[in-house]
């Protein structure tokens, strides 16, 4: 077939917001700096067994102290956005009180650097580095953590909210709650699916409490949620594959887009769980409301389909890649994004996450040869053209990830950059997709 960064002369919108994602824990090291508590996922990864290699996030891609040579690099990406998230354990070591000022500062010096290179900051308030400190109260099990979380978005918003114009609350609740909580393979690693769905509505509350308490400050503010959304497709045509595909369809998308944008849970998941489980209890006259504060935005990640038999289990349709989990499936990406604008719009969106790993090895001329890549991001930028055309208000996407970064549970095996990263010297070299992604953002077309 034809190269793959052929040119498929698909021009995007005018101003369409180009950009590169990155989370906090995932990229920054330097963990006891500047006053940095701990949090969960420190407690996690130096627990023996649960990353792979005994992985840890304590210097990562040490962007805490390289942050003007990643600023660089987004310039000559020819970036128009960044999306990076706060850890806030750097703002509030123990997950309350007094904001810590050499934490605000870091933040403080990335967005104005990424101003002085005309790059618009988008960041998220959480992506799951819960304080230890917190933790050891409940964490989210604990309603009290979604009071602890409005307060720590107040004191960030109070010292940044003038130079960041997107906000998103919390990245993934669904992650925290299956893979911290089901699965356990993420921290907190308690395998306990009752309390999973408290888990779930605390979330959920601590979106609607920030979002009230920013826009208290603000009401200028934009500022939305981060939710992974898995399109579910039946996997045959009988009656049972399409009853399971739907409640599938509640667990993974409903349970948070009805709650924050209709302000009612799904009944099929409400009747699932039952009248005296852990989550319907944990529910309180009011909640709904809150959760349901209006959004200016919806921000969506889109990795994989998923196909439901009718015994309510999965299959496997498409090739995978690095990560066992991502099938390859750009028609996923389009059928999402129409999906939620015709079920939740008019809303302005953004894609904050989509990528893949590769196996990225290291070529003689020091060049990295990720073909994988870039066939992957222009199919599903396609997709989201294609999208646009068909009437969706999708305004930017942002590539997972700049850098190669800490994959969680699996360590540093999995590269997921545009970005190569040496970890040995901490050199970054560009890849051939982050090559092909500059031209695509220069002439704002795939
Ligand atoms: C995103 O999660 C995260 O926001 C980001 O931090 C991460 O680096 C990126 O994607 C790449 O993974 O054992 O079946 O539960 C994406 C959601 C959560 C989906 C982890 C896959 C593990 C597979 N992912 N989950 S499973």
């Amino acid at each position: 077939g034809p190269e793959p960064d052929a040119r498929l002369g698909l021009a995007f919108p005018e101003g369409f917001g180009w950009g590169a994602a990155t989370s906090a824990y995932q990229i920054e090291g330097a963990t006891k700096d500047d006053g940095r508590g701990e949090s969960v996922w420190d407690t996690f990864s130096h627990t023996p067994g649960k990353t792979r290699n005994g992985d840890t996030g304590d210097i990562a891609v040490d962007h805490y102290h390289r942050y003007p040579q990643d600023l660089d690099l987004m310039r000559d990406l020819g970036l128009r956005s960044y999306r990076f998230s706060i850890s806030w354990p750097r703002i509030q070591a123990d997950g309350t009180g007094e904001p810590n000022q050499r934490g605000l500062d870091f933040y403080r010096r990335l967005v104005d650097g990424l101003h002085e290179r005309g790059i618009e900051p988008m960041a998220t308030l959480f992506h799951w580095d819960t304080p230890q400190a917190l933790q050891d109260k409940g964490g989210w099990a604990s309603r009290a953590t979604a009071y602890r979380f409005a307060d720590y978005a107040e004191a960030v918003y109070a010292a940044l909210g003038d130079a960041v114009p997107v906000w998103l609350t919390i990245n993934e609740p669904k992650t925290v709650v299956q893979n911290g909580y089901i699965q356990a393979h993420h921290a907190p690693g308690i395998p306990d699916e009752p309390t999973a769905y408290q888990v779930a509505h605390h979330l959920q509350l601590a979106h609607g409490l920030a979002v009230q308490r920013l826009r208290g400050m603000n009401s200028n503010i934009r500022i939305g949620p981060a939710f992974n959304l898995h399109p579910c497709y039946p996997a045959d045509d009988s009656p049972e594959a399409l009853a399971a595909t739907r409640l599938y369809d509640g667990y993974e998308n409903r349970l948070y887009l009805d709650s924050a944008l209709r302000g009612h849970y799904p009944a099929d998941v409400l009747a699932a769980q039952g009248p005296d489980s852990p989550f319907a209890k944990s529910i309180q006259d009011g909640d709904l409301e809150i959760i349901n504060t209006p959004v200016d935005l919806l921000a969506v990640q889109y990795y994989t389909p998923i196909y439901v038999k009718g015994d309510g289990s999965t299959e496997q349709r498409h090739a995978t890649t690095k990560a066992f989990w991502q099938q390859i499936y750009p028609e996923g990406m389009y059928d999402i994004l129409t999906r939620v604008h015709r079920d939740y719009g008019p809303i302005p969106l953004t894609v904050t996450e989509n990528g893949l790993p590769c196996p990225d090895v290291l070529g003689p001329e020091n060049d990295i040869d990720d073909v994988e890549r870039v066939a992957f991001l222009r199919d599903h930028f396609a997709a989201a053209h294609r999208a646009i055309g068909d009437g969706v208000p999708l305004e930017s996407y942002h590539v997972w990830s700049l850098l190669d970064n800490f994959e969680w549970d699996q360590g540093y095996e999995e590269r997921w950059g545009l970005i190569y990263v040496d970890y040995a010297t901490q050199q970054r070299i560009l890849k051939r997709s982050a090559r092909w992604y500059q031209r695509v953002i220069a002439e704002n077309a795939v």
